[in-house]
Parts: C-alpha cells; structure tokens; sequence
C-alpha cells in the first residue's frame, strides 16, 4: 500500500511502491503530490537504467545534460553525480565533488526552456553528510517585499552557464561561449498556477530595463530573500531513494560536505 508523508512546507515522502510497476492511477497521485510539495522522495527502490528512465519519461521529455564528460558513457541521458572525483593524480576534482553546492540554483536557467524536472537515483550515499537542501519559489515571491514585486513584475533577467563567475569546468571547451538566454522574473507556474519568483544567483547576469548599477543592485537584494528557511526541506540520502524536484519552482543545493574519500553517487536526469 502507497502511503504519503508530508515532510513539511515543502518535501513528501512515498514509501510501498515500485516505480518499475505503477499503474496509471496510482502514478496520478503521486504526480499530484509531488505538483504540491515541489519535491518529493520514492523509497527504497532497486532499479536498472532502463527502469529508470521509463519511470523518468512519464514526467516528461528526458534531455542529455550539456556537461559531456560527466555523461553515463553507455546513456547519454543520464548524468553520472560524483563519479570520478579523483583524478589520475589522486588529487580531488573540485567541479565534481562540489557539483551543486555553490549556493542555490535551479537546473537549465542557461536553456531557451529550462527543465521541467530533476530527477536523482542514489546509488551510493556516504556514511555522513551530502544531504540535498530544496527551497520553495513560491514562497521567495510571497515573502518579496512589495516595492520588488512591482520592480520585477513584467521583467525579463538575463541568464547564462557559468553566470558572472563563470565556473563551466565541467563544459567542454566549445560548449562554453553560448549566448545568453532570457527568462521573466515572475511566473505562473503553468501547472498549479501558483506565482513564483524564477532566480538563480549563480546565472543571472542582468535584469533587464534596468541600469547596471540597479540590476546588480536588484539581483543583490533579490539573493536576499530568494531562500525562505521556514518553506525549505533537507533530504537525507539513503540509498534507492528517487527524489525528483520540480525545477519550475524550486530552488535547491548540495551540501557538498561529505568525506571525499567516500562514495556519493547519483544517476540525475533533467526533464522538459
Ligand atoms: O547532488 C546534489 O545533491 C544536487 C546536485 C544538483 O544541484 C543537481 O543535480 O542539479
Ligand atoms: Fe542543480
């Protein structure tokens, strides 16, 4: 039997289910919860590539991650986390270690559409630390004092990998120089209809309408009070958990802490 648990404003949890064998109802209401809860973690499962990507697809349209060298090398579709973190000199690869652990962000921000969905499957979990941290966009527009609310209504911000600090190590070379990509600040989630603030501090370049000092000033204040701590869930890895965030309006980050020698590995998918 599929029972549900609330983890807190945002954050449920679904355990007495296969994902290999779900049925089209029961798959409805697990959708729904996850449209109400911005995340949620499937349990306990035990499952192949192509399990996994079956289960994927019924979120949506799976699209390869632009980061080539961290691609599964037999599934380009799947994105290999913390997998080869050391490099042939043994010293500790940082872009891989630390993947995601920069601040909060949303995946794809540097995409004409970014993704729907993010999907992980924990293979190996570390004995401490490397928990996921998930922040709601919902909350970030309500809590946005009023005079930013009426600043970024109608507004378009500029977007790019790597943003201002353009950390794009784990892009091939020529993957590096595209164009930016624009995307308004205030949307409505096309789903549950719900406004939310669309923000990412690591690739946001500029907002525009705006001078330079004003949008730098406006992305500085909008970092401010894009993370909500009352609204956030900190999901603790075990291994077979699917965890899959809707990535339309939510915010999330690796805590990146974990002793390096040990082994934290994920299969990630990105969803339109
Ligand atoms: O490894 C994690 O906990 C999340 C990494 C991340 O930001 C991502 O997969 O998009
Ligand atoms: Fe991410």
């Amino acid at each position: 039997m599929m029972q549900i648990r609330r983890m807190g404003p945002i954050g449920a949890e679904i355990t007495g289910v296969d994902v290999k064998t779900l049925d089209d109802a029961t798959f409805g209401k697990i959708y729904q919860v996850w449209l109400d809860s911005n995340v949620i973690v499937v349990r306990d499962q035990s499952l192949q590539i192509q399990d996994y990507l079956r289960y994927s697809l019924r979120f949506g349209v799976i699209t390869p991650h632009p980061s080539k060298s961290t691609r599964h090398p037999d599934c380009p579709e799947v994105t290999l986390l913390g997998a080869n973190k050391f490099r042939a000199d043994g010293t500790l690869d940082t872009a891989i270690y630390s993947r995601g652990a920069q601040g909060f962000h949303t995946d794809g921000s540097y995409e004409q559409v970014p993704f729907k969905a993010t999907q992980l499957y924990a293979l190996a979990i570390p004995s401490r630390g490397g928990d996921t941290f998930f922040s709601s966009g919902y909350a970030a527009y309500d809590e946005l004092p009023q005079h930013l609310k009426q600043k970024l209504e109608g507004r378009f911000g500029t977007f790019k990998y790597g943003g201002l600090r353009k950390l794009n190590a784990l892009l091939n070379e020529e993957d590096r120089n595209v164009k930016p990509v624009r995307h308004p600040l205030v949307q409505v989630h096309p789903e549950t209809g719900r406004k939310l603030l669309y923000f990412d501090q690591g690739k946001i370049l500029t907002i525009e309408g705006l001078d330079s000092d004003e949008s730098a000033a406006t992305i500085a204040e909008m970092k401010a009070y894009f993370v909500q701590p009352p609204c956030q869930y900190r999901h603790q890895w075990r291994k077979g958990d699917v965890v899959i965030w809707d990535n339309r309006c939510s915010y999330h980050k690796a805590a990146g802490d974990y002793p390096p020698e040990e082994d934290r590995i994920h299969w990630r998918v990105s969803i339109k």
